[in-house]
């Protein structure tokens, strides 16, 4: 079993955890518990680059190794980071499970050492006809992001 963790900080108050885990190579299950939004549905990406220096900003685009463009966990046609949406309660908080066959934790195209990110706004899935909508979903700014590192 493989595990990883990401530990969400923000600018503005978000807090979170999300955890991972994979068992050989089978599905990763996504497991996390976030805080402080705006109730509704915020864009959830893994994006390419688990460099935080420029806080969220710098962890680059949707994290994309088969060279596709943005769409739902569904689609054929996705980024492997494109988790679709958690959707935060009345009370700010969400909890959620996502169980996903593009990120894996070990071998080629880990995810291990990339980010998390979370959105102000809802992920259109790359259907909402805006000029972002086939590159990030439109998810508007990111309001909090963590690295995926390894937890043993
Ligand atoms: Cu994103
Ligand atoms: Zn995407």
């Amino acid at each position: 079993m493989a595990k990883g963790v990401a530990v969400l900080s923000s600018s503005t108050g978000v807090s979170g955890t999300i955890y991972f885990t994979q068992e050989g190579d089978g599905p990763t299950t996504v497991t996390g518990n976030v805080s402080g939004l705006a109730p509704g549905p915020h864009g959830f990406h893994v994006h390419a680059l688990g460099d935080t220096t420029n806080g969220c900003m710098s962890t680059g685009p949707h994290y994309n190794p088969a060279g596709k463009e943005h769409g739902a966990p569904e689609d054929e046609n996705r980024h492997a980071g494109d988790l679709g949406n958690v959707t935060v309660g009345e009370d700010g908080t969400a909890s959620f499970t996502i169980v996903d066959k593009q990120i894996p934790l070990t071998g080629a195209g880990s995810i291990i050492g990339r980010a998390v990110v979370v959105h102000a706004d809802p992920d259109d899935l790359g259907k909402g006809g805006h000029e972002l909508s086939k590159s990030t979903g439109n998810a508007g700014g990111r309001v909090a992001c963590g690295i995926i590192g390894l937890q043993g």
